[in-house]
């Protein structure tokens, strides 16, 4: 894809994302195109990391652009009128400190007007189990990047299981390399693809 705004990210050139994002928000572009754009850059970052091109420092610095762009896109998802639908407990799990995927998840959540109890990353199961059963959520959102996750995961669901809350709580998971095999083997009980996902499951289960 030849768009200059992935180009931008994928060479870790700071000020000319920031630029790019400014310019497309002050042409009127659509915030949601911009941010995938932005993601984009981001795969392309993994995939230079995967051919050993660029190593963790890379990583980092990409982290660090992605927030910047998405500090610049966040007040234009901003839309919610203060009311609740519900509550959401949203986690990066166990053993996994990804947390950019996460925290747009749960920035769109708010702004979709739900309460979000964000947990971070590195999350214990125990946490989610904790939280679940102090604020009564009803979603719980797992998120994880690495294939270590996945096992974090199925524990998580499975000690909502054992703490006999399972029935009480829908589970969606997402995170870069996650498939709806996955989902099988970790037992949620939804995969969503990005974080306008995460907020259309949580509405229809909510
Ligand atoms: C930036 C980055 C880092 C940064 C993270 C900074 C941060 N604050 O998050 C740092 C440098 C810390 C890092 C560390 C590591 N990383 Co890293 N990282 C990445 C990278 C380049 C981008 C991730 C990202 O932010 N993407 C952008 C966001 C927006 O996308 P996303 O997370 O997928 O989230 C979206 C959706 O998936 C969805 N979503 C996410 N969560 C949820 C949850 C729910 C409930 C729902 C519904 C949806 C949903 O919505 C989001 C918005 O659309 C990826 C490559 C990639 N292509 O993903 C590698 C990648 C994930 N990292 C990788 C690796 C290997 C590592 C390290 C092990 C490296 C090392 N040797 O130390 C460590 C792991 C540390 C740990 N224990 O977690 C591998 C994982 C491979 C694997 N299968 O295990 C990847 C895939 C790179 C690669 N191609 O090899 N990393």
């Amino acid at each position: 894809m030849s768009d200059a705004l992935i180009t931008a990210i994928s060479e870790l050139e700071e000020a000319q994302v920031v630029d790019l994002v400014q310019e497309r928000l002050a042409a009127g572009a659509d915030p949601q195109a911009i941010l995938t754009a932005c993601r984009d850059g981001m795969a392309q970052v993994g995939k230079r990391y995967e051919a050993g091109e660029y190593y963790v420092s890379e990583l980092i610095m990409a982290g660090e652009l992605f927030k910047q762009a998405n500090a610049l896109l966040a007040p234009h998802f901003a839309v919610g009128d203060g009311a609740t639908k519900g509550k959401v407990v949203v986690g990066t799990v166990k053993g996994d400190i990804h947390d950019i995927g996460k925290d747009l998840v749960v920035g769109m959540l708010k702004a979709g007007g739900f309460e979000v109890i964000d947990l971070g990353v590195d999350v214990p199961v125990e946490a989610f189990v904790q939280a679940v059963k102090e604020s009564g959520a009803k979603v719980v959102g797992l998120s994880g990047l690495i294939t270590l996750s996945f096992d974090s995961m199925k524990e998580t669901v499975a000690a909502l299981e054992a703490a006999g809350l399972r029935s009480q709580v829908k589970v969606m998971v997402g995170g870069g390399s996650l498939t709806e095999k996955v989902r099988e083997y970790v037992g949620a009980d939804a995969l969503g693809s990005d974080a306008q996902a995460a907020v259309s499951l949580a509405n229809q289960w909510l």
